[in-house]
């Protein structure tokens, strides 16, 4: 899953896509270096803070000159937004998966846009603030638990739902460094599994770096998240993640 975020403010790249030519661009690029699927943000979540809130006619204003063109690219597009309006236009316009870092908890219209356009949602895990104190692979079973009920009552099937444990998102870096390696547990709730580690802080913790030089770690945690058990990888860095699995699958399938 390729990011294309237009927004000014995304931690790793505001600003460079907003113009939405060079968002055009981006995406093109991205699917010609071997997405899937494409993910379009037009609010930042900035996981570490700071992040301005956008009216959903703004957040629409930046999408839709985007949205009419990217979902002709001929693959899936993804909606990254945690509002129900939001989410709406963009299914109407053409995206065909919602992804809510709010996993259905923000938002009380959401779990019904999802059942009703019957398409798939990513359900992250999220938190107000990071807790060093708290076990994080249990809050986040909680978390999905909830989830799971809200979707439930509104009428979202399972075969709808991906689950990603939220990297940078309310963690702590060595919470975010436990979720990977502890994302098998995740699997007991039988649905994909989704990570997004790329260009993240918990990474810069381990081995300084601004976010633009941060691949070599987006990589690292991408691989074992897979071998964790994640089906899905959200990156900015498509080019170098398509080459990175591509290695690792041909050294698999040599033994
Ligand atoms: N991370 C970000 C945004 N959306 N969605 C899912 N499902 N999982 C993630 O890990 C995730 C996400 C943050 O990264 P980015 O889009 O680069 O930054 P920003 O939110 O500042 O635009």
């Amino acid at each position: 899953m390729g990011i294309l975020n237009v927004t000014p403010d995304s931690f790793s790249d505001g600003g460079r896509f907003l113009d939405p030519q060079r968002a055009i661009d981006h995406a093109r690029q991205m699917v010609d270096q071997g997405a899937d699927i494409l993910d379009i943000g037009a609010e930042s979540t900035r996981p570490y803070g700071g992040a301005v809130a956008v009216s959903p006619e703004e957040e629409l204003l930046r999408l839709q000159p985007v949205l009419s063109v990217v979902t002709t690219l001929g693959v899936p597009v993804s909606i990254d937004t945690m509002k129900a309006k939001v989410a709406l236009a963009a299914l109407v316009a053409g995206a065909s998966i919602v992804n809510d870092v709010w996993g259905l908890q923000r938002d009380p219209d959401m779990a019904r846009v999802v059942a009703d356009h019957a398409v798939p949602v990513i359900v992250m895990h999220n938190r107000e603030a990071a807790d060093p104190a708290i076990d994080i692979m249990a809050d986040m079973a909680a978390f999905f638990s909830r989830s799971l009920e809200i979707a439930e009552r509104a009428g979202v099937t399972r075969e709808q739902i991906v689950l990603d444990p939220g990297i940078g998102f309310g963690k702590t870096p060595e919470q975010s460094i436990m979720a990977i390696a502890r994302l098998a547990e995740l699997k007991s709730f039988g649905l994909p599994l989704l990570i997004g580690a790329s260009r993240k802080r918990f990474i810069d913790s381990i081995s300084p770096a601004p976010p633009d030089r941060r691949i070599g770690g987006s990589i690292a945690s991408h691989l074992l998240a897979v071998q964790n058990g994640a089906a899905i990888v959200r990156t900015h860095d498509v080019a170098e993640t398509v080459q990175a699995f591509r290695v690792a699958a041909a050294i698999r399938n040599a033994t």
